[in-house]
This record gives structure tokens, C-alpha cells and sequence, in this order.
């Protein structure tokens, strides 16, 4: 295997290509809300990256309610949880699209550089679609088809194989732990963007994805 060559960037979608997680926000307050369980905005940090229905236990565990409900009761939350989450998401369109990222997709284009989006979310294809992005991408995961969620590696290495690239030839760029450790566990170089005491274990920090630029990811790649 070829080191330190880059072939391929894999992105996360919620918190790396928009900002879709204001919108996780208003649908799941809507239902703390409605069960009385408090839950603000630095919570939801808690719920960035991870799957739908392990959002639901981590809000229940905040009103000390995860034993009050059945499993059914459960997915009938979560369900309306996302049922409200979907209308909110046709606000969405591509002004949407977070800082510095068409530039980032074109330059990895004209590189020849393949590219995939590995999010957790099953309206992930909608979303792409809404911020008319869909076009850029080589391979979109199917969350429906990955057993484990993040912090496992599973999205991020069917990302790998579906593009036909090593792990260790690609970059992960995420914005919350569990997927900088998923991208760190499946072997790629882990990129994050946002807030660095949300990140720790990321190789590399910037500020904003107004700051992805290829030449100096690739020079850190190098060095990796
Ligand atoms: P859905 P990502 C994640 O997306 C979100 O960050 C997380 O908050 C959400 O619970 C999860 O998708 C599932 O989304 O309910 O739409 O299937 O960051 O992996 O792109
Ligand atoms: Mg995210």
C-alpha cells in the first residue's frame, strides 16, 4: 500500500457540510417539552453524531425517564420526533451549504480526489439533495445498511471500500467526538472542524470549514 498519498475525503453532514443540527435541536425540544424533560442547547452537544434512537435514551436519561417508557413507546417517539425534524428540513436550501465547502469539493475534483459523506442520518440523501450537493459526491453511505453507529469505524470503512481506497489513503473531516473517533478507529487521518474541547482526539483542528484547503491538508497528511 502506497503511505501518505491521499485518494480520498470522506465527510460527515450534520456540522461539516450544514448546519443541520439547529433544526435536530427545535424537533427534539419540541418533544422534552411535551414529556417535561429539560433540555437546552449545550445538551444537544451531547447528541451531535450520534444515531436517532441513542439521542432519544440520552434525553430520557436527562428527565431520569428511560425505564418509564416501552420499547414501542420509544420508536413512536422517535419517530415523531423525526417526522417534525423532516418539515423543518425543507427550510433547508443551498445558501445552506457551511463556509469554504464548494471550494474545497472543486479543488478536490480537479485533483482527482474521490470524495464520500458518511453520516449517520437517514435523511442524509434528502439533505444532499435540498442543498443541491449530491452531484459532488462519489459514494453517499446508506445509514440504513451500517450495523454500529459512531463512535464504531463501520460508516467511515464502508466509505473506504465503497470508493475502492485504503482507510489509510483517506481523511475523515467531522464535528463531533464520536465521529473524530470512528474516523480514528477505521484507520483514516481525522480532521476537525468547530470547537477543539469537543475534539480532542482529532489529528488536526480548524476553526471553521472555511479553513478546508487541499494543499495544506496534504502536506499534514503527509507528516501524519
Ligand atoms: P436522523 P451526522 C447525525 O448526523 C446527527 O449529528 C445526529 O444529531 C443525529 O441524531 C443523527 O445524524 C441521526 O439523524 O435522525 O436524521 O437519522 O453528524 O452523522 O451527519
Ligand atoms: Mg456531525
Amino acid at each position: 500500500m502506497e503511505k501518505n498519498n491521499l485518494k480520498a475525503v470522506v465527510f460527515d453532514l450534520d456540522g461539516v457540510l450544514t448546519d443541520s443540527a439547529k433544526y435536530h435541536y427545535q424537533a427534539w425540544k419540541m418533544l422534552a417539552d411535551k414529556l417535561g424533560i429539560p433540555f437546552d442547547e449545550e445538551y444537544n452537544e451531547k447528541l451531535k453524531g450520534v444515531s436517532r434512537m441513542e439521542s432519544l435514551e440520552l434525553i430520557l436519561q436527562n428527565g431520569n425517564a428511560q425505564d418509564k417508557y416501552t420499547q414501542e413507546e420509544k420508536v413512536a417517539m422517535a419517530t415523531e420526533k423525526n417526522e417534525f425534524y423532516k418539515q423543518l428540513l425543507h427550510q433547508i436550501t443551498p445558501e445552506d451549504v457551511l463556509p469554504g465547502i464548494h471550494d474545497f469539493l472543486e479543488q478536490l475534483k480537479a485533483a482527482g480526489i474521490k470524495t464520500a459523506v458518511a453520516s449517520v442520518s437517514h435523511n442524509a440523501p434528502f439533505i444532499l439533495e435540498r442543498l443541491e450537493l449530491d452531484k459532488y459526491f462519489d459514494y453517499i453511505c446508506d445509514a440504513a445498511q451500517v450495523p454500529r453507529a459512531k463512535p464504531f469505524p463501520d460508516i467511515f470503512l464502508s466509505a473506504a471500500q465503497n470508493l475502492g481506497v485504503e482507510p489509510a489513503n483517506c481523511i475523515g473531516v467531522e464535528d463531533a467526538q464520536a465521529g473524530i473517533q470512528a474516523i480514528n478507529a477505521a484507520g483514516m487521518m481525522s480532521v476537525g472542524v468547530g470547537i477543539k474541547s469537543q475534539m480532542q482526539e482529532a489529528k488536526l483542528i480548524l476553526p471553521s470549514t472555511a479553513k478546508l484547503e487541499l494543499g495544506m491538508l496534504k502536506e499534514y497528511f503527509q507528516l501524519a
